[in-house]
């Protein structure tokens, strides 16, 4: 989209500073999303549904765990990682999810955490989309203090056997295995205060389990009635003794540290993936301020108008770039969490704001599924909260630049 020779959108032309291979990436996935996406996704927004074929066809696109090495991935950069998960949410966050949940936490989950049996069981399947994955750690009373989770698992014999719930678990329905983080240390159990087990969990008792859904004693049940992330099952897993075997439990996972490293690489595609919501919000809207005509001029005309438009492409612009120099410190092994922290909270809260101040140009049109923009909206909110909510990574940065924890 050009005016004058800048481009309205990549108003910075941040495209120049991509590689070859991410380009094609960033082409690729667009015009995956224009074709398959964009037609269908408000139906599926509507209906509370995801096709579970998408993810076949995302695995032939080898995005599924694309920037994971070996095992059928794509070894790709996380900066090419992170132009897909923006392509895609530039489509829907639910789809965006999908990938997300599949490649950065379940199959993360087992890449980093498991033993070559796992990895080899698992990883080429569900990089070819043929075996779904979910991603179980929030609890119904656990949710940002992951580490009071009260799912356990206990040794009978050689085997495992898992007592517990699981809240908003993407794709938990339609998954065909299931990371499912427990405790396991009978002396958290023990305890005389809370503060004291949650430590001992934290510490080493938190476990990871790689269930396969067929599991005796495991069912999922969806959450209905959502008004975000529609284009997404989310499901509560219940785990009623449900054995498993000696090699079901992730070898080299101890402690709160275990889920909290796949979150980083989760947290990680929302920064780019937000960044896609927004521009397809903020495209929206400067289409439509161009063509729709009030008091006999063009609403873009009107200097109110024009100033939203130009704070959006401000956050928008300066969004990506941030998203851009994160990727590049994660290619050079230097990145953070708590700069992933710094990440997600600046982009998702602006893509907010930009999706809400996008709805404002298109009026009443701005409140139908017509256009894309209240659906972007909506999924954000969803976006806002999980892999940490704002509070919590306001709070992370917070501890990092005060040395101070201020959590409890
Ligand atoms: P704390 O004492 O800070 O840490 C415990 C241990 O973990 C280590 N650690 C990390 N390691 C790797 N990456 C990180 N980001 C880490 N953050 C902490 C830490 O070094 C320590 O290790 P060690 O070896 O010393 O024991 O733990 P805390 O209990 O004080 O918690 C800190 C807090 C609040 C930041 C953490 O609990 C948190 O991040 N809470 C938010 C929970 C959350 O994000 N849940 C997300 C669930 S999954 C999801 O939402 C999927 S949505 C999917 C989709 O559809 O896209
Ligand atoms: P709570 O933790 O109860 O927080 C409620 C409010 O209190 C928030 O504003 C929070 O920031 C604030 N708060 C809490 N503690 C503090 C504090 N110390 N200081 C200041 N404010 C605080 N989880 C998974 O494990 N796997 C998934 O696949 C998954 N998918 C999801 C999909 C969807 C659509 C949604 C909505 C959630 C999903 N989640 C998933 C769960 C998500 O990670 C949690 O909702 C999130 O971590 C917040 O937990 P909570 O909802 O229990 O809120």
């Amino acid at each position: 989209m050009k005016t004058l020779g800048v481009d309205a959108v990549d108003f910075l032309d941040v495209g120049a500073l991509l590689s070859d291979e991410e380009r094609i990436v960033r082409d690729t996935v667009r015009a995956f999303v224009r074709d398959r996406v964009l037609p269908n996704v408000a139906e599926w927004f509507e209906d509370g549904t995801l096709p579970r074929a998408l993810g076949k066809q995302l695995g032939e696109l080898g995005l599924l765990g694309m920037h994971l090495r070996g095992y059928g991935c794509a070894g790709a950069s996380a900066v090419a990682y992170g132009i897909a998960c923006m392509e895609l949410e530039a489509g829907d966050a639910g789809v965006r999810s999908f990938a997300s949940v599949q490649g950065s936490l379940a199959m993360y989950a087992i890449y980093r955490w498991g033993d070559d049996g796992q990895k080899e069981a698992w990883l080429p399947r569900m990089s070819a989309g043929d075996a779904i994955g979910c991603f179980g750690l929030t609890e119904p009373d656990f949710g940002s203090n992951p580490a009071g989770m009260r799912t356990y698992a206990r040794r009978d014999g050689a085997d495992w056997v898992l007592n517990g719930t699981k809240m908003w678990i993407t794709n938990g329905s339609i998954a065909d295995v299931a990371i499912v983080w427990a405790n396991t240390d009978d002396d958290a159990h023990g305890r005389a205060s809370a503060a004291e087990a949650q430590d001992v969990r934290k510490a080493a008792g938190i476990r990871g389990f790689i269930v396969p859904t067929n599991s005796k004693g495991f069912v999922a049940n969806d959450v209905h009635r959502k008004l975000s992330l529609r284009a997404s099952i989310t499901s509560e897993l219940v785990l009623q003794d449900c054995r498993v075997p000696p090699d079901a439990v992730l070898p080299n996972a101890r402690g709160l540290a275990g889920p909290l490293a796949c979150l980083n690489e989760a947290r990680f595609g929302i920064i780019w993936g937000a960044m896609g919501a927004a521009r397809a919000c903020y495209e929206t809207a400067l289409d439509y301020a161009k063509t729709r005509v009030q008091f006999d001029r063009p609403i873009g005309g009107f200097q109110i108008t024009q100033q939203k438009l130009v704070n959006m492409l401000l956050e928008l612009n300066k969004g990506t770039l941030l998203a851009l120099h994160l990727g590049r410190k994660k290619d050079a092994g230097q990145l953070r969490p708590s700069q992933v922290s710094f990440g997600k909270l600046n982009n998702v809260r602006e893509a907010l704001a930009i999706a809400r101040e996008a709805r404002t140009i298109l009026g009443a049109n701005g409140v139908t599924l017509e256009y894309p923009v209240i659906r972007h909206m909506n999924n954000l909110e969803s976006v806002l909260t999980y892999e940490g909510t704002s509070e919590m990574h306001t709070l992370i940065v917070g501890k990092e630049i005060t040395g101070l924890d201020a959590f409890t």
